[in-house]
C-alpha cells in the first residue's frame, strides 16, 4: 500500500509495518516475497470440503503457488487491490495426508488469519468444525477467523442454514460460499481484510480474475437461505451443545 493525498490513521501504519516487515514467515523458503501488506491464512477444514478448488478460483493466485511436499503444503498468494492498496493473503492449504492424522501445530504457526470450510452436503463436516477450530486456537490466539459453508449450488443441502450456529458461539464471522459458481468467493477475503487493517470501511477496488463459474446456483432459493441465516442471528443461541445434531 502506497500513502496518498488521503492519507492513513496510524493504525494502518503500523499494520503496514507489521505486515510488511512479516512477510518472510509466511512464504515458503522459494517463494516471491512483496513489499505490501501480506498475511498468512490458514484453510482447513475435513478433506473433500472444497478447501483447494476455493483456492484455485483465484488465477493469479494458483499461476504462483508453490507446493512443498516435506510438509504437504501448497501455499497460494493470492493478491486484492483495495482502497489503501494491495493486499496479499498466502493462503496455505494442506495435502489430504494430513486429514486424519490432524494439522501439526507447525503448519498453524504464525497463522494470522484463518478459513473453517465445510461442506453443506455432508453433515460429518460441520460437526468436525469444532475440532478443527480447537487445533487452530492452540497455536494462533485471537485471530479472524472466517467460517465457510461451501457447495450451496447443491440440491441435497444436509446442514440447514439456521442450523449454523458454531459461529456465533465464538465470534466468527460465517458465509455461504460456492467455491464452484464463485457465489460470496470475495467475502471471506473482504473480511479478513478488513480486521487486518483494523478498518471495518476498507474496500475492494478492483475483483480479482477467476475461474469462470463451472455452475449455476440458484439464487432464490440461496435468497431464501440467507434469509433463514439472518433470522436465526436474531434469536438466542440454542441450548443444545451440538449444533449439528439435527438438519432440520
Ligand atoms: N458442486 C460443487 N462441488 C465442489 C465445490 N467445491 C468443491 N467441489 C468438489 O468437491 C470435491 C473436493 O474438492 P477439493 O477442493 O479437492 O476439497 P479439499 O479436500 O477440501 O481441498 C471436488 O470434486 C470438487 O470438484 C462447489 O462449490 N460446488
Ligand atoms: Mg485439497
Amino acid at each position: 500500500m502506497k500513502a496518498n493525498a488521503t492519507g492513513y490513521k496510524l493504525n494502518i501504519s503500523r499494520f503496514l509495518f507489521y505486515a510488511v516487515s512479516r512477510s518472510l514467515l509466511m512464504a515458503l523458503p522459494n517463494q516471491e516475497t512483496v513489499d505490501y501488506p501480506s498475511f498468512k491464512l490458514l484453510i482447513i477444514g475435513d478433506g473433500a470440503a472444497g478447501k483447494t478448488t476455493f483456492v484455485k478460483r483465484h488465477l493469479t493466485g494458483d499461476f504462483k503457488k508453490k507446493y512443498e511436499p516435506t510438509i504437504g503444503v501448497e501455499v497460494d498468494p493470492l493478491d486484492f487491490f483495495t482502497n489503501c492498496g494491495k493486499i496479499r493473503f498466502y493462503c496455505w492449504d494442506t495435502a489430504g495426508q494430513w486429514q486424519f492424522g490432524g494439522l501439526r501445530d507447525g503448519y498453524h504457526i504464525h497463522g494470522q488469519c484463518a478459513i473453517i470450510m465445510f461442506d453443506v452436503t455432508a453433515k460429518i463436516t460441520y460437526k468436525n468444525v469444532p475440532t478443527w477450530h480447537e487445533t487452530l486456537c492452540r497455536v494462533c490466539v485471537n485471530i479472524p477467523i472466517v467460517l465457510c459453508g461451501n457447495k450451496v449450488d447443491l440440491e441435497n443441502r444436509e446442514v440447514r442454514p439456521r442450523r449454523v450456529n458454531f459461529h456465533r458461539k465464538k465470534h466468527l464471522q460465517y458465509y455461504e460460499i460456492s467455491a464452484k459458481s464463485n457465489y460470496n468467493f470475495e467475502k471471506p477475503f473482504l473480511y479478513l481484510a478488513r480486521k487486518l487493517a483494523g478498518d471495518p470501511k476498507l474496500h475492494f477496488v478492483e475483483s480479482p480474475a477467476l475461474a469462470p463459474p463451472e455452475v449455476a446456483i440458484d439464487l432464490v432459493t440461496q435468497q431464501q437461505y440467507e434469509a433463514e441465516i439472518a433470522a436465526a442471528a436474531a434469536q438466542p443461541l440454542p441450548d443444545d451443545d451440538d449444533e449439528s445434531s439435527s438438519t432440520r
